[in-house]
C-alpha cells in the first residue's frame, strides 16, 4: 500500500494508536492522532511530534474526520461513535490495525481467538515455534500491537485477535486461524451474543482451501460458526475421542492425521486443569501440521509454566493458597477458574460491569464459594444475582478486600482474584490491577509495602 501524502487520522492514541502512528509517518503520510482523552491523561508525545503527528485530543474533530483518506481505529473505539457515522456517509475508508499491518506482512501467520484461553494459546505457539528455531512474532491482543511485526520478515506472526480486532478487518486472512470456545462477553459493546458471535467468526472468512481452521468440537457456538468454512476443518476435544484430530483420552493427548498416531502424557504438564489442556492441545495443532517434529512442540508445551494474571499462585498467606487470576474478566473463565480448586474458596470478583448474564455462576458459587468479596461497577448487580448463596461483601477498594480476604483466610482454604469483569472502572487495565492485588497480598506476608489509593 502506499501512504505517501495520505490524510490519515488514527482514533485512540494507545499502545495500538501510537504504533499505527509509527507506521504512517515513516511512509510519508500526513497523521493526525485523535482520542476522546486530554492531553494530560498520557505520557509524553514527543517521539510522534518528532516525526510530526498532528494530535487531536480532548475529543474527535469532525472536520478533520471529513477531510481524511482512511480512519484508522483503535479497538477499544466502539464503531458506532458518531464521527465514524460521518466518515461512512462519505465513503471515507475505516479499517482496523490488524488490517492495515496484514497487507504489509511476509511470513505465515496463525490467528487465535474465542472468548477464553487466547493469550495461553497464543503464547504456546509462539514457545514451540522458536524451540523450532522459527524467526515469530507474538502479539496482538496479547500485547504488541500487529503493525509492529511489518518489516521485520517473521517466519511466523502468531496473533492473538479479539472480537473488537476483527471488526474492522478486510482481507485479512489467516493461514491458521483457531476458535478456541465461545461464552458471553462484552455485552457492554455487542447488543446481543449474534454480534459478538458474528465478529468473531469473521476470523474465517477470507481463508481459502488451503488454510486450516482450528476448531474446539466441544462447544456448539464453535461448531455453528464452522459450517461453511472454505478452509480445512481440523478439531481438537477433551469430551469425544476423535478419528482424525486431537482428541484427550484419560491421561493421554492423541494427536491422529493422516493415519498416524501421536501420544502426549498429560502429567508431563506443568499448566494445571482440563481448559489448559484444551490450550495445549489447540496450540499442538499447527506446529504438527506445519511438520515440526512432535517432541520439539512437546518440549516446550512441558516447559510452559503459564502466564502471569492467569490462575498466578502467589503463595500461602494465614494457611491459605492465594490466587491472581486478573484476567477471568467473564463469567465463564471465572467457571473454569473455580472448577479447578477445592472449596472452601474466598472469592474476590467485581469490576466494570459488562452487562453479561450470572446465572453461570450461581452453581459454583452455592458449592465452593464460602465469602463472596465484590469490588467495582458491577459489585451491586452481583451481591443481588448471588443473594442468599453465600456471604457477601461490598467493598470500595483493593485494599480493603485483601484485607478481607485475608482475614477469613485459614488452612485449606483458597483466596482468588477472579473478577468476571473487566478492569477499567478502578484501574489501567486487568495487569495493573493483578499487580495491585499481589502487592497487597506481599504487603501482608510481609514482603512487600502495601499500595495506596485503588
Ligand atoms: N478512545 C477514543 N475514542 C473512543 C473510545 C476510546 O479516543 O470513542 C481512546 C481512549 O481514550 C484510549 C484509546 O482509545 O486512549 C485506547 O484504545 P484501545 O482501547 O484500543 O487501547 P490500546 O492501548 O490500543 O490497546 C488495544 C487493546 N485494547 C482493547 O481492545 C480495549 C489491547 O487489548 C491490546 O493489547 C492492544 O490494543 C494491542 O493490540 C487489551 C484488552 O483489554 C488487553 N483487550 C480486550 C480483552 O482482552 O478483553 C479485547
Ligand atoms: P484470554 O486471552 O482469551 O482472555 P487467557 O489465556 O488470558 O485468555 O486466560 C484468561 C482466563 O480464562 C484464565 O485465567 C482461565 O480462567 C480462563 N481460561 C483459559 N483458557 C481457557 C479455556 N480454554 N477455556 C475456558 N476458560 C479458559
Amino acid at each position: 500500500m502506499d501512504y505517501q501524502d495520505k490524510q490519515i487520522v488514527i482514533v485512540g492514541a494507545g499502545s495500538t494508536g501510537r504504533s499505527l502512528a509509527r507506521f504512517f509517518l515513516e511512509r510519508g503520510a500526513q497523521v493526525v492522532l485523535s482520542d476522546c482523552r486530554l492531553a494530560e491523561c498520557f505520557d509524553d508525545f514527543s517521539e510522534l511530534n518528532s516525526l510530526g503527528v498532528r494530535l487531536d485530543l480532548g475529543g474527535h474533530t469532525q472536520d478533520l474526520f471529513a477531510a481524511a483518506d482512511l480512519v484508522a481505529v483503535s479497538p477499544g473505539v466502539p464503531l458506532d461513535i458518531p464521527v465514524l457515522s460521518v466518515c461512512r456517509d462519505r465513503d471515507i475508508a475505516i479499517l482496523g490495525e490488524v488490517e492495515i499491518a496484514w497487507h504489509e506482512l511476509s511470513g505465515r501467520l496463525i490467528g487465535i481467538t474465542g472468548t477464553n484461553g487466547k493469550s495461553t494459546v497464543t503464547s504456546l505457539v509462539g514457545e514451540m515455534l522458536k524451540a523450532w528455531g522459527q524467526k515469530v512474532f507474538v502479539g496482538g491482543n496479547l500485547g504488541v500491537p500487529l503493525i509492529d511485526a511489518v518489516g521485520m520478515d517473521y517466519d511466523w506472526q502468531v496473533v492473538e485477535l479479539s472480537s473488537f480486532q476483527l471488526e474492522t478487518i478486510d482481507a485479512f486472512r489467516p493461514h491458521y486461524a483457531m476458535l478456541l470456545n465461545i461464552s458471553e462477553d462484552h455485552l457492554d459493546r455487542y447488543p446481543d451474543m449474534t454480534s459478538y458471535v458474528a465478529a468473531k467468526q469473521r476470523i474465517f472468512e477470507n481463508q481459502r482451501e488451503d488454510d486450516v481452521a482450528i476448531l474446539n468440537y466441544d462447544d456448539p457456538m464453535v461448531q455453528c460458526c464452522a459450517t461453511d468454512l472454505r478452509s480445512r476443518k481440523v478439531y481438537f476435544s477433551s469430551r469425544s475421542v476423535l478419528e482424525e484430530g486431537m482428541s484427550l483420552v484419560d491421561d493421554r493427548i492423541i494427536w491422529r492425521c493422516n493415519g498416524q498416531e501421536t501420544l502426549f502424557p498429560v502429567a508431563e504438564l506443568q499448566i494445571r486443569g482440563r481448559h489448559n489442556q484444551e490450550n495445549v492441545m489447540a496450540a499442538l495443532m499447527p506446529l504438527l501440521l506445519a511438520g515440526c517434529p512432535a517432541e520439539i512442540a512437546w518440549g516446550a508445551a512441558i516447559k510452559f509454566t503459564g502466564l502471569k494474571h492467569r490462575m498466578e499462585y502467589l503463595g500461602k498467606l494465614n494457611g491459605a493458597d492465594w490466587y491472581n487470576d486478573s484476567k477471568g474478566t467473564n463469567i465463564g473463565s471465572v467457571v473454569k477458574s473455580l472448577a479447578g480448586l477445592e472449596k472452601p474458596v474466598i472469592l474476590i470478583a467485581g469490576g466494570k460491569d459488562k452487562q453479561g448474564d450470572l446465572s453461570g455462576l450461581i452453581e459454583p458459587i452455592r458449592e465452593k464459594v464460602e465469602q463472596l468479596i465484590l469490588i467495582g461497577a458491577a459489585a451491586g448487580r452481583m451481591a443481588e444475582t448471588f443473594a442468599g448463596l453465600t456471604r457477601i461483601h461490598r467493598i470500595d477498594s483493593m485494599h480493603a478486600a485483601v484485607g478481607l480476604a485475608a482475614h477469613y483466610s485459614r488452612p485449606g482454604a483458597t483466596v482468588i482474584l477472579s473478577p468476571g469483569c473487566s478492569s477499567f472502572d478502578m484501574f489501567e487495565n486487568f495487569a495493573v490491577r493483578g499487580e495491585i492485588f499481589a502487592r497487597e497480598f506481599r504487603a501482608l506476608t510481609g514482603h512487600g509495602e502495601a499500595v495506596n489509593g485503588n
